[in-house]
């Protein structure tokens, strides 16, 4: 057994210390010991009191997630056993918090009669991030401690505070600029001298009483959250269970807690966002850049063009702290740019995101030019111009002039061919292609497109650089459209045939939601404005019956007020005769038989085809492992966190099912877009998974 605890003592007051790396997590041969210790300690008499510290980079990060669902997680003894014994022990016991209290982290340090931090400490419940509920006694403690409100907003974002606010909000009772466990130890030492009796959490009242006399606001905002919750179980059971907390006694409702954590972490939504939160890790080893690869120093980046697009890149390097250069062709387009990122931060602090002074530093990072010879000092510079290979080509030959040696050249093109792009410049090695998603001050996504000559340090580059902007990126490979954008042409491909043979774009729209996406595909493309891709198929030569005509009349979607919907009060979807009218006139054109068409008719020919796509994408080695391509999807387009992703969601639904319906829809319409793909077939035959195959084909 790894030597993960260990106890000393100094003078009167015990410490135990943490010790299993990486994050501490509480696995079975850390929960072991620990509670051999606590009983040691708990009984010997020349122990005063008692203090849990963490060695290592951070204080208990959690539960040990790779234990659920096996044996390991139900051996005893249990964190909630441990968390029980802890609130019998009758002398003091303090948590000395560094890095990060999280999830059974935190329900540990709850459990403690004390809690102290030092001041970088951070404290959360983030299970609900990984479909769950903190199942150690976090829901009915941690109110009694902050007040249910704040309980609740704090369990169900999953969002972890700073020190400072936990001191203020009664989370923790100090916090330490120096020496935590020295300072944890007369924290202690002083707790026992003082004699007082031992409340743990468990006994405490106060906070919950006025809430349990009026609970009309918790209600009212944990209403709020279950609307917001969409199909997510987690964040309903999380609001349910600090309910319970106020309203139940202290052991009834740390039972219920547990039912529905064990009811959650059985259940396919937490499965699937556990699978998430390991793909996410899996993502950022790139087969070819080991830990031997360093980045290059990024001390200043640089963005040509200040559009939507190009202003919100800059934005993350300012957020970051990087100095940021910012280049237009004109003087008016540069000021333009520049009022609209002055707004986007106006609007932030509004919000109350963001203060008055964090927006002037914001500020402060940018400069703007429109001279190329401006950026010569960039360590990094991406250019978001015109999609057209003609521009991407003339903006990479003035950078090559330009930009100093060892600079890292990035195109943000969202489909376009980065080794093509490469080879205007002397200097291809340093060429790749990174693509942000929009409003790309927002969205988490950044697809890493590498090029057939990019350096190892180049993608190393890139990948240090998306977590200083706090990005999800995913080294993917060179293709027309990528990962994201292929299988979503893939997906769209059999939109238009689905209303021109009958359905509607709000039923369309429905069976989007009902699985669980924020929006449908029409309402989300009268959101972006159907213009957009309409000047796209124009300038390559593609039509869309129904999208074409609505633009041709004019409707472009919510800033028109009219697109595949009517929004009257400008935001507001409803269905519009006029556009059914349409619909049937394109298709009286083309000789298409109307009909009735099911929902799962427009799942299967919309859903699977991207899984086809994602199996193509796979065989051709543009991503790396199907869970990369979940990453894309949950991270880029909204794809329900509840699924897990197209590939994870594929292998649920059954590989054998999707290819039999697939060869169905081929051989009913001959289309391109149901052709199996071979990886697909040999899956269903086999009975793989996508993850057996890929290690097969290494
Ligand atoms: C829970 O506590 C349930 C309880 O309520 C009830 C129980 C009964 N387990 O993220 P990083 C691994 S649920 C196992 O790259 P960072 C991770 O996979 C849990 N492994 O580092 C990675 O492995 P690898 C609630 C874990 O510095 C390595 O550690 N807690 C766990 O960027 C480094 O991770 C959470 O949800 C874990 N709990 O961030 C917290 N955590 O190197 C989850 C990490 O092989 N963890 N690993 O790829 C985090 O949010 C971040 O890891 C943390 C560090 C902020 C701690």
């Amino acid at each position: 057994m790894p030597d993960t605890v260990t106890v000393s003592r100094r003078d009167d007051i015990g410490v135990i210390m943490l010790d299993n790396p990486p994050v501490n997590a509480l696995s079975l041969h850390l929960r072991q010991p620990l509670m051999a210790a606590l009983e040691t300690l708990g009984t010997d008499p020349a122990v005063k009191a008692i203090v849990i510290a963490c060695a290592g980079r951070t204080f208990v990060a959690g539960a040990d997630i790779t234990e659920f669902g096996t044996p390991r997680a139900l051996q005893s003894p249990s964190l909630p056993e441990i968390c029980a014994f802890l609130e019998k022990v009758r002398k003091p016991v303090v948590a000395a918090i560094h890095g990060t209290a999280l999830g059974g982290g935190l329900e540990l340090a709850l459990a403690c009669h004390f809690r102290v931090g030092d001041a970088g400490a951070k404290f959360g419940l983030p299970e609900v991030k990984l479909g769950l509920l903190p199942g150690s006694g976090g829901t009915v403690r941690l109110p009694r401690l902050v007040g249910p409100l704040k309980a609740l907003s704090m369990i169900v974002s999953g969002t972890p505070i700073g020190a400072r606010e936990a001191l203020a909000e009664g989370l923790v009772d100090a916090v330490f600029a120096d020496d935590l466990v020295g300072n944890a130890v007369a924290f202690a030492r002083a707790k026992a001298m003082e004699g007082a009796p031992l409340v743990p959490v468990r006994d405490r009242d106060d906070r919950l009483g006025p809430v349990r006399a009026d609970p009309s606001a918790f209600d009212a905002a944990a209403a709020d959250l279950k609307r917001k919750s969409r199909k997510l179980e987690a964040p309903v059971a999380c609001a349910q269970s600090v309910r319970n907390a106020v309203m139940l006694p202290f052991e009834e409702a740390l039972a219920a807690e547990r039912t529905f954590f064990i009811q959650l972490v059985l259940g396919e939504q937490s499965k699937a966002q556990r699978h998430l939160f390991f793909a996410e890790r899996e993502a950022a080893k790139v087969p070819g850049v080991g830990a031997d690869v360093k980045p290059r120093e990024v001390r200043r980046a640089g963005v040509i063009g200040a559009g939507t697009m190009g202003g919100g890149i800059a934005m993350n390097f300012a957020n970051a702290g990087i100095p940021v250069t910012v280049l237009e062709m004109s003087r008016e387009a540069l000021d333009r740019g520049m009022a609209t990122i002055g707004r986007n931060y106006d609007i932030s602090v509004k919000r109350g995101s963001l203060d008055e002074a964090g927006k002037a530093k914001r500020l402060s990072m940018f400069s703007g030019t429109t001279d190329y010879a401006d950026l010569a000092d960039c360590d990094i510079i991406i250019e978001a111009v015109f999609e057209e290979m003609a521009v991407k080509k003339d903006v990479f030959g003035k950078l090559d002039a330009i930009a100093k040696p060892g600079a890292v050249l990035a195109s943000n093109t969202s489909y376009l061919d980065v080794n093509q792009i490469a080879q205007s410049t002397k200097r291809p090695r340093d060429v790749l292609g990174m693509h942000f998603f929009s409003p790309a001050n927002v969205m988490k996504l950044l697809e890493i497109v590498r090029g057939k000559d990019t350096a190892p340090d180049v993608i190393a580059t890139a990948l240090a650089v998306a977590r200083r902007i706090a990005k999800v990126p995913v080294v993917v490979g060179v293709c027309d459209g990528f990962v994201g954008n292929r299988m979503l042409a893939a997906r769209s491909a059999e939109l238009e045939n689905l209303l021109l043979e009958g359905a509607a774009p709000e039923q369309v729209d429905k069976v989007f939601t009902d699985f669980g996406w924020p929006m449908g595909p029409f309402a989300m493309g009268d959101l972006a404005g159907l213009d957009i891709g309409w000047r796209n198929r124009k300038a390559n030569g593609r039509t869309a019956a129904v999208a074409d005509a609505l633009c041709e009349a004019g409707r472009f979607g919510q800033k028109t007020g009219k697109g595949f919907y009517l929004y009257a009060d400008g935001r507001t979807p409803t269905p519009d005769p006029e556009v059914a009218a349409l619909i049937e006139a394109k298709a009286g054109e083309r000789g298409v038989n109307r009909r009735t068409i099911s929902d799962e008719e427009i799942a299967e020919r919309t859903i699977y085809p991207m899984v086809n796509e994602g199996a193509k994408i796979l065989e051709e080695g543009i991503a790396a492992r199907a869970s990369d391509i979940d990453i894309v999807w949950v991270n880029g387009y909204g794809f329900p966190v509840g699924e897990g992703g197209p590939m994870h969601w594929a292998e649920r639904e059954g590989v054998k099912k999707i290819v039999a319906r697939l060869d169905h829809w081929h051989g009913a319409t001959g289309r391109d877009t149901f052709a199996v793909a071979p990886l697909l077939r040999r899956l269903a035959a086999s009975g793989g998974s996508f993850a057996s195959a890929r290690e097969a084909a290494v």
